[in-house]
């Protein structure tokens, strides 16, 4: 086997000699695979430069190299905050009112992907691997083949995908799907998503389905659909823990606290991880069990993303005012109820505000998979674990039964589940920990990466 070349939006460039060593989560991860194959991680560098000829910049550490181009302001408008994230990102989160559809956005989409395949076909090697990521590049393994390659190319989906009826509302959804059967493996975050994607197939395409291997066949081609669902990067996260900044970060929330409950909430500022709709579920818990109100701090962890998109300044707004409220009307002169805080924290104090709090909110209205629920679980003391309230909604629900399964939409449903979680028994918050933490151990990033490469290695070519 050659060289596995990744390829994604935006590619995490170690700093300095061994960096990539210290990188958790997916970069890591992929940075471990690709040493492994001496690999190329391919994407765009998050710079803007309107040079017609930029070029490809490249740096080699630990025996992977990083290529990246840079984007013009009107292709990172178009592609990444127009179609990529104002129309798929929303779209496959089922929130057709917030899609839109604009033809500029969708060419300019297109733009970017060939300028992709342009930029990266003459780094790839006849027996090279090549891994694409995310909905920001589906049409790139079309552009590739355009370019006469025949190597394995997969590619994963690391958001949902989106039911049949909903899909059909995007114009040329033919045409986007049809080239996602020119890879050779296309990965899913849960059986649910790979399942929609294959009904879609048969009954808009037309194709040759098998639900058993996942194979679908259109023209003469097959492409094998597959569940991977992500983890985290465990060995990582539980090196983390072990430092002194994870214990500061935790005894700074537990003094805080002073003998409340904390209970904490960790996402980017998105519409889909479904805020507003905690704060209605919690501010219902404060109204339904007033003689309680003293028995909770709640911590919402949000750093802002994606501000150049409408959606994203109205869910910040949105937000700011119900926290304002709930806290308006619930504060004493020493304590409020709620902390907002719109800032992102290393992985080593995420752990400790983790384990300090002993319930984690985790209430995405729609999400691919969402690694903070399994952060959560793994961040817990075994001998005194905290309750983690978890949305039907995530793709981790399918793999994490045993937490509180909430549905999102009702503030009723996570009133209750907090209240149920305040008073749970520690036999019982340990028998549900014990009956999660293995798939958070073990189905980790590591093995993710491996059963994805290793199966796109020995898939059939078409
Ligand atoms: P995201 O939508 O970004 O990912 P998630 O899976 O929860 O969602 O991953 C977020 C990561 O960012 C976690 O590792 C978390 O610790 C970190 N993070 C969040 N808030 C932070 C903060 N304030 N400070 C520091 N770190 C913070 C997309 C999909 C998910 C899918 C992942 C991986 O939307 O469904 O699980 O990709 O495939």
């Amino acid at each position: 086997m050659g060289k596995l070349i990744v390829i994604s939006n935006r590619v995490a460039v170690p700093k300095a000699r061994g960096a990539a060593g210290a990188q958790g989560g997916l970069a890591g991860a992929l940075n471990s695979a690709l040493r492994d194959h001496k690999g190329i991680w391919f994407g765009w560098s998050g710079e803007e430069s309107d040079d017609e000829d930029n070029e490809i910049s490249t740096q080699s550490h630990d025996g992977v190299t990083t290529a990246t181009i840079d984007l013009s302001n009107r292709d990172i408008d178009e592609y990444y905050n127009g179609y990529a994230n104002a129309t798929l990102w929303p779209l496959f989160h089922f929130r057709l009112d917030l899609t839109e559809y604009e033809r500029e956005t969708g060419k300019g989409y297109e733009r970017v992907n060939e300028r992709f395949a342009d930029s990266v076909a003459p780094l790839i090697e006849e027996d090279d691997l090549v891994w694409v990521h995310d909905y920001h590049l589906i049409p790139l393994g079309e552009r590739l083949r355009s370019h006469g390659l025949k190597n394995r190319i997969g590619f994963f989906l690391h958001i949902p995908w989106p039911p049949t009826r909903l899909f059909v509302s995007l114009p040329y959804h033919e045409r986007l799907v049809r080239t996602m059967l020119q890879y050779d493996l296309v990965g899913f975050q849960t059986v649910d998503w790979r399942e929609s994607f294959l009904h879609y197939c048969s009954e808009e395409l037309g194709a040759e389905v098998d639900e058993e291997t996942g194979a679908v066949t259109l023209d003469g081609w097959t492409t094998y659909a597959r569940a991977y669902p992500i983890g985290i990067d465990w060995d990582h996260f539980q090196s983390e823990g072990e430092t002194g900044d994870a214990r500061q970060a935790g005894q700074r929330l537990l003094s805080s606290t002073r003998r409340r409950t904390a209970m904490i909430g960790v996402d980017r500022l998105d519409y889909s991880k479904g805020l507003p709709e905690r704060l209605d579920g919690i501010a219902r818990f404060f109204d339904q069990f007033p003689e309680r109100v003293s028995d909770l701090v709640f911590i919402q962890i949000a750093p802002p993303s994606r501000e150049d998109v409408d959606s994203y300044r109205q869910i910040r707004a949105e937000l700011e005012q119900k926290a304002g409220q709930i806290n308006g009307a619930r504060s004493e002169v020493d304590m409020v109820p709620i902390r907002y805080v719109n800032r992102g924290y290393s992985h080593a104090e995420l752990f400790g505000f983790f384990r300090a709090a002993k319930i984690g909110l985790v209430t995405p209205l729609r999400d691919g998979m969402n690694l903070v629920a399994k952060e959560y679980i793994a961040a817990q003391d075994p001998l005194d674990p905290g309750v983690l309230i978890l949305s039907q909604f995530a793709g981790a629900a399918l793999q994490m039964p045993e937490s509180l399964i909430v549905n999102p939409h009702s503030p009723d449903d996570l009133a209750y589940a907090i209240r149920t979680a305040l008073d749970m028994p520690l036999a019982e918050r340990q028998r549900r920990y014990e009956a999660t933490i293995a798939t958070v151990r073990d189905d980790n990033v590591k093995q993710w990466t491996d059963d994805f490469v290793s199966d796109l290695a020995n898939t059939g070519l078409g």
